[in-house]
């Protein structure tokens, strides 16, 4: 009953009532073998067509390939997938032929004049969907997996391939479905009602869900950043040393350094990876009142920039502080730190940041030693030297831990934007279903909250879906996946 007052995805279509497709599955181009994927209800009379007579499903037949003219074109390796017991869930024929341009396009032509369709893209994903061998989360895993640009992202789609995001969020939904049933029960029989609802272990399990609910949300802003990476601006007065910051980052000349304060005027971004994560960091002009247009071009985009990322290094000259071995203290390094935001962040005050004490080379040693016991322990402020890369995997891990991929956080399973924004959503009325139960509200509107949680939920997996997100998702895809 509570399944069927949902909106769920549209049935999926018989196979005989959707047009079997072709795509290239691997990249265009010149390459050794590429491989042709045919799906559908008749993509093995397509193969034999081509390739002769096929019968064996998971069986290597070796094959000279012709059009549809009985011209041989290429030799290949053709693979039956019998459905329901493949990608799509329907029959899937693969073909490794030669990897030519040419070969390629005769081949998908030649499927194409036998009755085939050319795919859309993400069209063999969208029918593995639609047949239930994969919910939206492991498909997404798929791409996810084909674009990751670090070892860590690589690892964290896996985990959402493999199911890892798609079963949390199913025991999830399924403790708010158990929750549902039950204060469903109780507004029919309205005398009972408040004892019900009065029950402690009502809210013990709202609260439980919830915890769970921020936990998965903490995983998959974790895992959204592993794939997307994150972005750093750095910031501070001229001359601190922001753009020998990025070059010690990217371990090259990538910003001009002089010590002529204004040298950088425009925005330099560069892309690395820090300890496996990719990040986006840009160097920016260093903030005081403009001397010309063009440093005022340059500081407007600064301020810019630095709203926009995840996270601003604040780099300052540690040498230009009023720092003395005789006044030395927490109080004395807060006050100079207040004295040197002047004009630098006014309503970006929202924005994380991470204190940067850079050329600590130039400080005598008792001075480096005594600021670093002074810091010992704090995880907002750092003292370095871009110059020599003292303190740099202090800094390094400083940074990791602030965005959320600190050294213990390793991240469970990629997840999107849309995960996240479902997540929010599921989250916001778990809180107002929980307000509703405290407030002794009637269970109606607890039981409404409830069912938003789930169909909040439902879109991670695609459990609830409509055709419109469907369509945004797959159409991301690439042809022939
Ligand atoms: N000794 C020492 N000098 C440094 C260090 N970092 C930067 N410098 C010097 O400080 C001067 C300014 O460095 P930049 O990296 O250009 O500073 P910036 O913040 O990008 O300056 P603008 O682009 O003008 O805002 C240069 O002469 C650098 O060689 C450091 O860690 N130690
Ligand atoms: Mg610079």
């Amino acid at each position: 009953m509570l399944r069927a007052s949902l909106k769920t995805h549209p049935e999926p279509s018989t196979s005989d009532a959707l047009a079997t497709i072709v795509a290239e599955a691997t990249p265009s181009g010149h390459a050794g073998i590429s491989v042709v994927r045919l799906s559908g209800a008749s993509a093995l009379t397509i193969a034999q067509g081509v390739a002769g007579r096929i019968s064996k499903p998971r069986h290597a037949y070796f094959r000279s390939l012709k059009t549809a003219s009985g011209r041989v074109f290429d030799q290949g390796v053709v693979l039956y997938f019998q459905a329901p017991n493949s990608f799509t869930g329907e029959d899937v024929v693969e073909f490794q032929g030669h990897g030519g341009p040419i070969v390629v396009s005769t081949l998908i032509q030649t499927c194409v004049e036998m009755g085939a369709k050319m795919a859309r893209p993400g069209e063999f994903s969208e029918r593995a969907f639609l047949n239930d061998k994969m919910d939206l989360v492991q498909l997404e895993g798929v791409a996810d997996l084909i674009a990751s640009a670090s070892e860590q992202a690589a690892k964290s789609a896996l985990g959402s391939l493999t199911g890892v995001f798609s079963k949390a969020v199913n025991a999830l939904v399924t403790s708010v479905i158990e929750l549902r049933i039950y204060i469903e029960a109780s507004i029919d029989f309205p005398e009972e009602e408040i004892d019900f609802l009065a029950e402690p272990f009502v809210l013990e399990r709202i609260t439980r869900i919830d915890a769970q609910l921020q936990q998965i949300l903490k995983q998959a802003e974790q895992g959204r950043r592993l794939q997307a990476g994150f972005s750093i601006a750095l910031v501070g007065s001229p001359n601190a040393g922001k753009s020998s910051v990025l070059n010690r980052f990217s371990g090259q000349d990538s910003a001009i350094v002089t010590a002529i304060p204004g040298t950088t005027r425009d925005v330099i971004r560069e892309q690395l990876l820090l300890d496996g994560y990719p990040i986006q960091i840009a160097d920016t002009a260093g903030i005081r009142e403009a001397m010309d247009a063009i440093e005022q071009e340059g500081i407007a985009r600064s301020r810019q920039t630095a709203l926009m990322a995840d996270l601003c290094l604040w780099i300052i000259d540690v040498t230009a502080l009023d720092l003395t071995p005789l006044n030395l203290c927490r109080s004395v390094l807060e006050q100079n730190l207040i004295a040197a935001q002047a004009g630098l962040f006014e309503d970006d005050a929202t924005v994380k940041r991470l204190v940067v004490l850079n050329k600590m080379d130039l400080l005598p040693e008792t001075m480096q030693r005594a600021l670093s016991d002074l810091l010992a322990g704090d995880s907002h402020t750092f003292l370095v030297s871009a110059k020599t890369g003292l303190g740099w995997d202090h800094l390094a891990s400083g940074i990791k831990q602030m965005v959320g991929v600190g050294d213990d956080s390793e991240s469970l399973f990629s997840a999107r934007t849309r995960h996240i924004v479902a997540l929010t959503e599921a989250a916001q009325y778990l809180t107002q279903a929980k307000k509703s139960l405290l407030a002794g509200l009637p269970g109606e509107l607890m039981a409404e909250d409830l069912k938003q949680v789930q169909i909040a939920l439902g879109e991670i997996t695609g459990q609830v879906t409509s055709d419109d997100l469907l369509g945004k998702i797959f159409s991301s895809f690439c042809i022939g996946k």
